[in-house]
């Protein structure tokens, strides 16, 4: 069953349209932008809400970014495998993704120069989705073939959102 944040938090009624920005210094390729509008376009499909890209960073709702390690919020990556993304419930829209994992869009590995090893793959539409849930108020859920169940097996793709996660969104917006 989905699950919320303590307090329920989620964007107020008067704000359906959402902006989302990439952190200018990553210098994101099209392909890699593309995944996230995917991911977002997935929950627009089963809400009143809309998720536009901005190229103002600064003014966007969601801030999207790559970071290695430490990235002075607290919460610091840990290289490849472990913790993959982190995302802040509303109203706080960061989205930070960990840039030393072994990222792979539509099975093909993105060229980062980094070493890439098949056997700690990660599937950057699967964990887009997954964030975004987050981002719009949602907790984990326990229903395994949720996007919100919390666990995700190597190089597995899971882009559907579940009838489980569906409910939980609708409750919300
Ligand atoms: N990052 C955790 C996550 O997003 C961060 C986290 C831990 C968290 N506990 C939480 C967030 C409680 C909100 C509420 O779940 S993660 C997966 C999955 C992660 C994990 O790196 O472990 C995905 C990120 F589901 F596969 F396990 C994305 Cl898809
Ligand atoms: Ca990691
Ligand atoms: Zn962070
Ligand atoms: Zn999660």
């Amino acid at each position: 069953h989905y699950s919320f944040f303590p307090g329920r938090p989620r964007w107020p009624a008067n704000k359906r349209d959402l902006t989302y920005g990439f952190l200018p210094q990553n210098g994101l390729t099209d392909t890699i932008k593309i995944v996230f509008s995917r991911a977002f376009d997935r929950w627009s499909e089963v809400t009143p809400l809309t998720f536009t890209e901005t190229s103002s960073f600064q003014s966007a709702d969601f801030k999207i970014g790559f970071f290695a390690g430490d990235h002075n919020d607290g919460e610091p990556f840990d290289g490849p495998m472990g913790t993959l993304a982190h995302a802040f419930s509303p109203p706080a829209g960061h989205f930070h993704l960990d840039g030393d994992e072994n990222w792979v869009i539509d099975g093909m590995p993105i060229d980062d120069g980094n070493f890439f090893s098949i056997l700690s793959a990660v599937d950057l539409e699967s964990v887009a989705v997954h964030e975004i849930g987050h981002l719009l108020g949602l907790g984990h859920s326990s229903v395994e073939d949720a996007i919100m169940f919390p666990t995700l097996g190597a190089g597995t793709r899971r882009v559907e959102l579940g009838s489980d996660d569906i409910q939980g969104v609708q409750v919300l917006y």
